[in-house]
């Protein structure tokens, strides 16, 4: 007799792993922030979504379970052209992934790295998520093969940006978009929480990635370009004159200062039809 198990009448068992190479992918993209959207106008380009901006690929079982994470505050015009472009890329890359928009309370001075380590601690407490993309609110992808998933080692995804020619602006630049395993970022201690204002928090983790024996991998310049939302430095984000200078204790302060000594308090969390949008006091410094 036979045994196999009927594939009409169970369908959600016999989904099989989806493809390395996702199918509907398009490559070069074309992006223009020069239009007004509302969240409605977002929401009718990127639907369906499960709440709090979750999606996995109805037809495969994806291995990259991914949160993407933002650091947010005050940003929300760059918010809605983000959601307009990403989601429909991510899925096309068909990755089981949710959307955490982390947002600093109050307007004490910005701290983009421990609101990314506040993500992924936050993240973990919803799914089971193996990797964790980090990326500013105001940069969009020009090439949907640019995958949002880990690699072998961490991955520095934004190579190659308008702002700075599509190229490189030197040789260990780690900013603006970067991915990393579970594993790969609890063997770093994840970022910095002492990087308060701009600058420098990118670099100390591109340090704690190589005093780790980790390198970074890169898509190459065609794959890897960029669009930013064209800005001003915002207020409470000045460039911190103390951070360049911290850069080289890295290998000393990496195990003192991170994911083990993450201290913050949730505000609120609003589960958002396109994201997840979690509240934190920082403790940020007036
Ligand atoms: C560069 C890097 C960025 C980071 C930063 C130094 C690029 C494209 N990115 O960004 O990864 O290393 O330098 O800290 O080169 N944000 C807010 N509200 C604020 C301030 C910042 O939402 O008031 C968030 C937002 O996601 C923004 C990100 O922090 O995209 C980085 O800040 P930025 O865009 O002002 O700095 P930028 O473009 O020089
Ligand atoms: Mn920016």
């Amino acid at each position: 007799i036979d045994l196999t198990v009927n594939t009409t009448t169970s369908e959600n068992a016999t989904l099989g792993p989806c493809p390395a190479d996702p199918p509907a992918l398009v490559g070069p993209l074309r992006v223009e922030f020069n239009v007004k959207r509302t969240l409605e106008d977002v929401w009718n380009a990127v639907r369906p979504l499960d709440i709090g901006g979750r999606y996995r690929p109805p037809d495969c079982i994806s291995s990259h379970k991914v949160a993407v994470i933002v650091p947010f505050r005050n940003r929300h015009e760059h918010l809605k052209h983000w959601l307009y472009y990403l989601h429909p890329i991510l899925k096309r890359q068909q990755l089981d992934y949710g959307v955490y928009v982390i947002n600093q309370d109050g307007d004490g001075v910005f701290n983009r790295a421990k609101l990314l380590n506040v993500g992924y601690v936050e993240a973990l407490k919803e799914y089971d998520y193996n990797c964790f993309v980090f990326s500013d609110v105001d940069l969009v992808p020009l090439n949907d093969r640019n995958l949002y998933k880990c690699f072998d080692q961490p991955r520095h995804l934004a190579v190659a940006m308008d702002k700075f020619n599509f190229g490189l602006p030197y040789n260990g630049f780690f900013g603006g978009v970067s991915s990393l395993s579970k594993q790969q970022f609890e063997k770093i201690n994840g970022f910095p929480n002492t990087y308060w204002g701009w600058g420098g928090e990118d670099d100390d983790l591109y340090n704690r990635v190589n005093i780790r024996g980790m390198s970074v991998s890169r898509p190459d310049l065609l794959t890897g370009k960029y669009k930013m939302v064209v800005h001003q430095r915002d207020l409470h984000n000045e460039p911190n004159p103390k951070n360049p200078g911290k850069l080289v204790h890295t290998r000393w302060s990496m195990d003192k200062d991170g994911l083990n000594t993450l201290k913050y308090k949730v505000v609120k969390i609003e589960k958002e039809p396109m994201y997840s949008f979690i509240t934190v006091d920082i403790e940020a410094p007036p």
